[in-house]
């Protein structure tokens, strides 16, 4: 969706730093980080929350969560990060592309605001 600002990440057409890509995914750095780590993972295919997923992008979800370990890993984090996905106003979300926030370094409260 070329009205998209992940999906213009994804392409590149907008900067970002990144830390991980595949042909599903890609991800980066959060601009305004909440955590000393602080990644977004985010499908490639255009999904605008966890309510849009369907049946067929179930390989997608499914594939974003098996790298998420491996990213925390590299990002210094394994064994302590959270991984959060807002959906719809109400939680905060503010980019309508899915995406998981990867969360670690640093003690992490709960339950979160
Ligand atoms: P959410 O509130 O769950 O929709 O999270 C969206 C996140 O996206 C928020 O933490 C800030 C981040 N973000 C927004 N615009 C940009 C951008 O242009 N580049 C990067 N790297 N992150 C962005």
């Amino acid at each position: 969706m070329s009205d998209c600002l992940f999906c213009r990440i994804v392409t590149k057409e907008i900067p970002s730093s990144g830390v991980y890509e595949d042909d599903v995914c890609y991800a980066f750095r959060d601009i305004n980080p909440a955590a000393p780590v602080h990644v977004l993972v985010v499908p490639k295919k255009h999904i605008g929350s966890l309510d849009e997923v369907s049946k067929a992008d179930a390989a997608v979800v499914g594939h974003i969560m098996s790298v998420i370990p491996a990213i925390a890993a590299s990002e210094g984090v394994a064994g302590g990060y959270r991984v959060v996905s807002n959906i719809g106003p109400r939680a905060g979300q503010s980019v309508k592309h899915l995406h998981f926030h990867i969360l670690g370094g640093r003690d992490l409260s709960w339950p979160p605001g």
